[in-house]
């Protein structure tokens, strides 16, 4: 594929501000794992705005190095499509809160119709580049492909989802599940973070798309004369910029964030960390439960520890994110009052977005992260904490976060489980320093598996659709013909 043919398509622009010429970045995931890949390729970047601003001669911001292109949506349209059937509907059943779903038709046509104005505007691009190859982002744009394939697009298709794909029996409560399905469908290549995400999607697709042909052994489903490869390519972050940014920090000591203060002189003082944003899926107001747990069970850790939770605003114009943020200020102002001191505040909790270089600094200082989402479909913030935390610093991770799947020796809990949550913060006090041989070998293992290799092997996977699923089959083969192989590899684990 040659440099600027890659179309990248998501609902929301990677700059916060795309009319400034020089715009801060989006905060979150997707922005963060894919604007370092719109350089690398040269990307044209379509994205949804309801800005009512004159956008017929808009230009990129000047700093950027890939073209942003707006597709704008009226104000009432968006908001149906934005607050209301992505984010009230979606999200929530995707994150396994049914009881926080919105059902509204209304909101379904509104989504459908802007997926089919970003279909359009693709489409006008296309028509003389069949060499473009078009990867779309997530839940917002499950229709985009469908309808670009009705328009008669033959580009190739990618497509891939940023949260869980849920189990069948959570999948089937979405009442336009089959239209869903179908849009996914017309893709060449379908993403999903994990193996598991990728089960359960062939699941659905087999209950529910009853004429679609089914190869899961063979990695794709057969529908509408298309081959859809379905694959887990796991994201990933910037590690080798991570990595410079600590080192950075390691060579001018006077640059480290200074938590001293915090602990009033008190030998074997720890601080705790979270870092999300501000959303019910992140588990933030079960963390500062369990910690109330753990204050309450072991009087002896008082005044030893204090816990820092950074959390951005997100999606504040839905009703139940207002309602979270505002439980969130309340728990953490009722176990500051109940436990807190003149000079010690058990949990300090800041609501803001933080520059990137100042998280590494956090990640840096503390002695423990509790990232406990009660679902989440990857999780970047494990990843950037494991490559820029102290020697002997411990990672509480959530089960039930994709990272999961692929860092499992860290202190794996169940995000409901206080009791869990509060022995893994006793173990960071009486063990510190326990998972420092692990977090050394995930340290090597996301430095070789950072970003570039996910959307390498994405845009690989798209320019040649099969071949992720070959190259395993064909190894999976060797193995079976050479039994030693897997010996070898055990043993090489062993030693
Ligand atoms: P998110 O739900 O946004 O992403 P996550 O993967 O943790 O979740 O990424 C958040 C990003 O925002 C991180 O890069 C982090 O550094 C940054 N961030 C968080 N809080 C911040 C703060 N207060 N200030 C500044 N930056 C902050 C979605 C899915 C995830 C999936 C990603 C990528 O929900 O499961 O991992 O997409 O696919």
């Amino acid at each position: 594929m040659s440099k600027s043919n890659l179309i990248i398509v998501s609902n929301r622009s990677p700059v916060a501000d795309f009319l400034k010429p020089s715009g801060q970045m989006t905060v979150g995931g997707l922005a963060t794992a894919l604007h370092r890949v719109a350089i690398e390729h040269n990307a044209t970047w379509y994205f949804g705005t309801d800005s009512a601003a004159d956008l017929s001669e808009y230009e990129s911001p000047s700093s950027l190095e890939y073209s942003l292109k707006p597709v704008q949506i009226g104000k009432k349209e968006y908001k149906s499509f934005y607050s209301g059937y992505s984010n009230s509907l979606i999200w929530p059943l995707f994150h396994y809160s049914p009881n926080k779903c919105v059902f509204s038709h209304e909101e379904w046509i509104h989504y459908q119709a802007v997926n089919k104005k970003f279909a359009m505007e693709i489409m006008n691009a296309v028509e003389d580049n069949p060499d473009a190859t078009i990867w779309i982002q997530d839940y917002h744009l499950f229709l985009v492909a469908k309808y670009l394939r009705q328009f008669g697009v033959k580009n190739k298709i990618g497509f891939f989802l940023h949260v869980p794909f849920p189990t069948y029996e959570i999948f089937r409560l979405l009442p336009q599940r089959r239209e869903v399905l179908e849009g996914l469908l017309a893709c060449d290549v379908i993403g999903y973070h994990t193996k598991s995400y990728v089960t359960n999607f062939f699941r659905a697709v087999r209950n529910i798309v009853k004429d679609a042909r089914v190869f899961e052994n063979d990695h794709y489903v057969e529908f509408n004369d298309r081959k859809s490869f379905i694959e887990d390519f796991p994201i990933s972050v910037d590690s080798e910029m991570i990595k410079n940014l600590v080192e950075q920090l390691q060579n001018n000591p006077g640059a480290s964030l200074n938590l001293n203060h915090l602990s009033n002189k008190t030998t074997s003082f720890k601080v705790g960390l979270g870092v999300d944003r501000l959303d019910y899926s992140k588990g933030i107001l079960e963390r500062f439960r369990a910690i109330e747990y753990f204050l309450k069970k072991h009087p002896r850790y008082r005044n030893k520890f204090t816990f820092i939770q950074i959390a951005v605003p997100s999606r504040d114009t839905v009703q139940d994110y207002k309602d979270y943020k505002l439980e969130c200020e309340q728990i953490v102002s009722r176990i500051n009052g109940a436990f807190g001191s003149v000079d010690w505040t058990p949990i300090i909790y800041l609501n803001q977005a933080v520059p990137f270089e100042t998280l590494i600094k956090y990640y840096n200082s503390v002695d423990f992260a509790l990232i406990t989402p009660l679902r989440d479909g990857m999780n970047l913030v494990a990843k950037e904490f494991i490559l820029s935390c102290k020697n002997d610093a411990a990672l509480v991770l959530s089960e039930m976060a994709g990272a999961a799947e692929e860092l499992g020796k860290v202190e794996l809990v169940n995000p409901y489980n206080q009791e869990q949550i509060s022995d893994a913060i006793t173990k960071c006090f009486e063990n510190a320093g326990y998972q420092k041989s692990i977090l050394e070998d995930y340290r090597e293992y996301l430095l070789e598996n950072n970003v570039h290799k996910w959307s390498k092997s994405f845009i690989d996977e798209l320019f040649e659709p099969g071949s992720k699923a070959q190259k395993e089959l064909s190894r999976d083969k060797i193995k079976i013909m050479n039994p030693s192989i897997n010996k070898d590899v055990e043993l090489k684990k062993a030693t």
